[in-house]
C-alpha cells in the first residue's frame, strides 16, 4: 500500500449496533410477578419446580398438616382446585410440604394464597429446616382473589426443610395454591445476570474503519474512553472530602454519583429551631457541580423517633406540622434543580414518627408538598427490603402497600423505590425476587446505601450483591454507603487511612472498570472491523493507525443507547475524518 499523503487522507469510521441474541444454555430464570389479585391464581412457575402437586389437581398428594388445623381439598365452580386450612390453633398451624434442600443451590419460591376472611392479612412463607426457620417469602392475602408471592431460600446444610404459612390472625382460614420451588445452580444463577447485562445493559458494537478510498484499514488501534455512563454507580460522601485532598482525589477520580452521608439531613441543616445552616451542605454540593458529580437528596424527613433535631421530639402536633412543612419547603426549595432524587419520609415502613403525632395521611402530605417545589422523582428509601427476609416490616409486599397508600393519599407525582441494601449475609435468590416483586410497580428502583457487615466474607458478599443488583433489569442506579471518617465509617469502608483500598475497595473498583471499559483498546481485523459489547454511555473513540503520522489520530464520539425493542435492528452510523 502506497504511503498516503496526510493532507489526502480521510478516514471513515462507521459503526455498527447490533442488537443480537445470545447463547442460552442454562435453565431461564423467570423474572415475572403479578402483583394484581386475581379470580384464579396463575399457572406455577416453572411448573412447581420440586414441588409435588402444585396445582392441587391431585387431591392432598403431597401436602400434610402442619401442627394443629384441619386441611382440605377444595374445588371453585369454575374447577380450580386448590389447599385450606382452617380450625387454626397458632399463626403456623396449617398445611405443609416435605423437601430434601441441598447445600450451594439457590431456590426460588412463588404460589399464589388467598385468606377467608379480611383484605390485609400478612402471610410468611417459612422453612422449617435442621438449622431453624428460614423465612423465604412474604404475602398480603385478601378474601374473594388470590395474591401471588415471590421469594427465596439458600440453606447452609443439605437435608429435609418443610415449607409452610404463617398468618397471626388464627381466625381466618389460609388457602393455597400454584406453588413452586424451584432450584438453580450457581453457575445458571450467574448465567441469568451475564444475559441480563448483555440484554439490559449492553449492545454489540462493531467500528469498521476505512481509508479516503472505502477501503477497509487492517490494524487500526481503537481505544475507547467512557465519558457518561448510562447506569449509575456512585458512593457517599462526606464533610470529610471538602478538606482531605487525599480523600477528595480518591472519590472523585472514581464516581460520578454521591449522596451526602448526614450533611443534608433535617439535624445537620436546622441543629436549633430557627437557625438553618446549609453551609456544609452547600459546600458539598458546589463540589460534586464543578466535578460533574450527580447528588441524591438524602433526606428531607426521617420517620424513625432517634433522628429528629434534638428539638423536635418535644413539639405539639401543631408546632410540628409547622415545624415540619417549614423543613420541606426550606431544604427542597434551596436545592431544587440541583438534585437527581428526593428521599421524602426515610424510612417509613419502619416508623411512624410523622404519623404517630400527625395522622396517617402524613407520608402522603409530604410528598405532595415536596412535589410542589421541585420535579426530582421522590423516593421512598428503606432497609431490609432485600437484605433482611426475616423482616415483614418492609416487605417487598408491603413496599408495594405503601406506594398504594401514598397514591392514595393524593401523590400523583413521580416516585421512586430506594432500597438502603445493608447486609449481613446475602440470600441472592431473595435478592433477587424481591426485585422482580417491586418492579411490578414500574418505577425506577435504585440501591441507595449498599453496604455490607464486616465479617471473613465481607468483600465476597459485596461482589455477590452487586453483580445481583447490576444483573437485574429493573435496577436503576446503586449508591454504595461508604463515606470515609478517620474514625471508622458506618458499617464498611473501602479504603484504610491512607486511600489505600481495602478489599472491598478492589471489588468496587474492579465493578466500576468492567462498567466503564477502562482500558478497553481494539484493533481492526482483515475486514477494518473492531467488534465489542459496551456498556450504555457515551464513549470518545480514538483511532491510530501505522499510516498515520504518529502525532495524528481521529476522534470521535459514540453514544450507545439501548434499542427501544428486542428486536434484531442494525443501526449503521458513518462518520468521517480528516486530518486536515
Ligand atoms: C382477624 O381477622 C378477622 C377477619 O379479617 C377480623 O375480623 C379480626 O378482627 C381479626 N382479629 C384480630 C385479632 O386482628
Ligand atoms: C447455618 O445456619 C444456621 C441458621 O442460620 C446457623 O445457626 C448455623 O451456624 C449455620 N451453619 C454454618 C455452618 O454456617
Ligand atoms: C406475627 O407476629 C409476630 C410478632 O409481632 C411477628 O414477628 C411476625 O412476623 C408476624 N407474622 C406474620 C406472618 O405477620
Ligand atoms: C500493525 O501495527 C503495528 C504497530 O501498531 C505494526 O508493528 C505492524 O507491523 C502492523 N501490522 C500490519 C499487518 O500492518
Ligand atoms: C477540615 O474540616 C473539619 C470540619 O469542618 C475541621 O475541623 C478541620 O480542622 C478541617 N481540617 C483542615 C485541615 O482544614
Ligand atoms: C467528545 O466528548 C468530549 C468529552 O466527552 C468533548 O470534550 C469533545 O469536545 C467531544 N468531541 C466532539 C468532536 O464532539
Ligand atoms: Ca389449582
Amino acid at each position: 500500500m502506497d504511503i498516503m499523503k496526510r493532507e489526502n487522507l480521510v478516514l471513515v469510521l462507521s459503526y455498527l449496533l447490533i442488537t443480537a441474541g445470545f447463547e442460552v444454555y442454562a435453565q431461564n430464570y423467570d423474572y415475572s410477578y403479578t402483583a394484581e389479585c386475581l379470580k384464579n391464581p396463575l399457572k406455577p412457575q416453572y411448573n412447581g419446580g420440586i414441588v409435588v402437586n402444585p396445582e392441587l389437581n391431585d387431591d392432598l398428594n403431597g401436602w400434610s398438616s402442619f401442627g394443629d388445623a384441619k386441611i382440605e381439598h377444595k374445588v371453585t365452580n369454575d374447577g380450580n382446585k386448590f389447599i385450606v386450612a382452617s380450625e387454626r390453633k397458632g399463626p403456623y398451624h396449617g398445611f405443609s410440604q416435605n423437601f430434601q434442600l441441598e447445600k450451594d443451590k439457590f431456590y426460588v419460591i412463588s404460589g399464589w394464597v388467598q385468606v377467608s376472611h379480611g383484605d390485609a392479612h400478612s402471610v410468611a412463607v417459612i422453612f422449617k429446616t435442621q438449622n431453624g426457620f428460614e423465612h423465604a417469602a412474604w404475602a398480603i392475602a385478601k378474601s374473594g382473589c388470590w395474591s401471588m408471592f415471590k421469594g427465596g431460600l439458600v440453606v447452609n446444610a443439605s437435608g429435609p426443610a418443610e415449607l409452610y404459612f404463617e398468618t397471626n390472625n388464627t381466625s381466618i382460614d389460609i388457602w393455597a395454591d400454584s406453588i413452586s420451588v424451584k432450584p438453580f445452580s450457581q453457575e445458571e444463577w450467574k448465567s441469568h445476570q451475564d444475559q441480563t447485562i448483555e440484554k439490559v445493559r449492553k449492545s454489540k458494537v462493531a467500528i469498521q474503519v476505512v481509508d479516503s478510498k472505502g477501503m477497509p484499514l487492517p490494524n487500526a488501534t481503537i481505544s475507547l474512553i467512557q465519558g457518561r455512563a448510562n447506569f449509575p454507580f456512585g458512593c457517599a460522601i462526606n464533610k470529610n472530602v471538602l478538606n482531605n485532598t487525599a480523600y477528595n482525589n480518591w472519590f472523585f477520580s472514581r464516581f460520578k454519583f454521591t449522596v451526602f452521608e448526614d450533611e443534608m439531613k433535617w439535624y445537620s441543616d436546622e441543629p436549633s429551631q430557627g437557625k438553618e445552616d446549609y453551609s456544609v451542605s452547600d459546600s458539598l454540593l458546589k463540589l460534586c457541580k464543578s466535578r460533574g458529580v450527580s447528588v441524591r437528596g438524602h433526606n428531607i424527613l426521617w420517620d424513625d423517633p432517634k433522628f429528629q433535631p434534638n428539638w423536635v421530639p418535644s413539639l405539639s402536633p401543631q408546632q410540628l406540622s409547622a415545624a415540619a412543612t417549614k423543613r420541606v419547603g426550606s431544604v427542597v426549595r434551596k436545592y431544587s434543580g440541583q438534585v437527581i432524587h428526593w428521599d421524602v419520609v426515610n424510612e417509613n415502613l419502619h416508623f411512624n414518627f410523622f404519623e404517630s403525632k400527625l395522622g396517617q395521611g402524613a407520608s402522603a402530605n409530604f410528598y405532595r408538598l415536596a412535589s410542589q417545589f421541585d420535579k426530582a422523582p421522590l423516593f421512598l428509601n428503606d432497609f431490609n427490603t432485600i437484605e433482611e427476609q426475616k423482616d415483614g416490616a418492609s416487605s417487598p409486599a408491603n413496599y408495594l402497600a405503601k406506594i398504594k397508600q401514598l397514591r392514595a393519599g393524593g401523590y400523583n407525582g413521580p416516585l421512586g423505590i430506594g432500597l438502603e441494601g445493608h447486609f449481613n449475609t446475602p440470600n441472592q435468590p431473595y435478592i433477587r425476587s424481591s426485585l422482580d416483586t417491586l418492579a411490578s410497580a414500574k418505577l425506577p428502583i435504585w440501591i441507595t446505601e449498599l453496604d455490607v457487615s464486616s465479617g471473613p466474607n465481607q468483600a465476597q458478599f459485596l461482589d455477590q450483591i452487586i453483580k445481583e443488583v447490576v444483573g437485574h433489569p429493573a435496577v436503576q442506579g446503586l449508591i454504595i454507603w461508604s463515606a470515609w471518617k478517620p474514625n471508622g465509617c458506618f458499617r464498611m469502608c473501602l479504603t484504610d487511612n491512607n486511600f489505600k483500598n481495602l478489599p472491598t475497595g478492589d471489588v468496587v473498583d474492579r465493578v466500576r472498570t468492567t462498567l466503564s471499559h477502562e482500558g478497553l483498546i481494539g484493533t481492526t481485523n482483515s475486514d477494518g472491523y473492531f467488534e465489542t459489547s459496551l456498556f450504555h454511555g457515551d464513549y470518545q473513540a480514538i483511532v491510530t493507525h501505522p499510516l498515520l503520522l504518529a502525532d495524528s489520530s481521529f476522534q470521535h464520539n459514540l453514544t450507545v443507547i439501548p434499542t427501544a425493542d428486542e428486536s434484531d435492528e442494525i443501526r449503521l452510523l458513518s462518520y468521517k475524518f480528516t486530518t486536515a
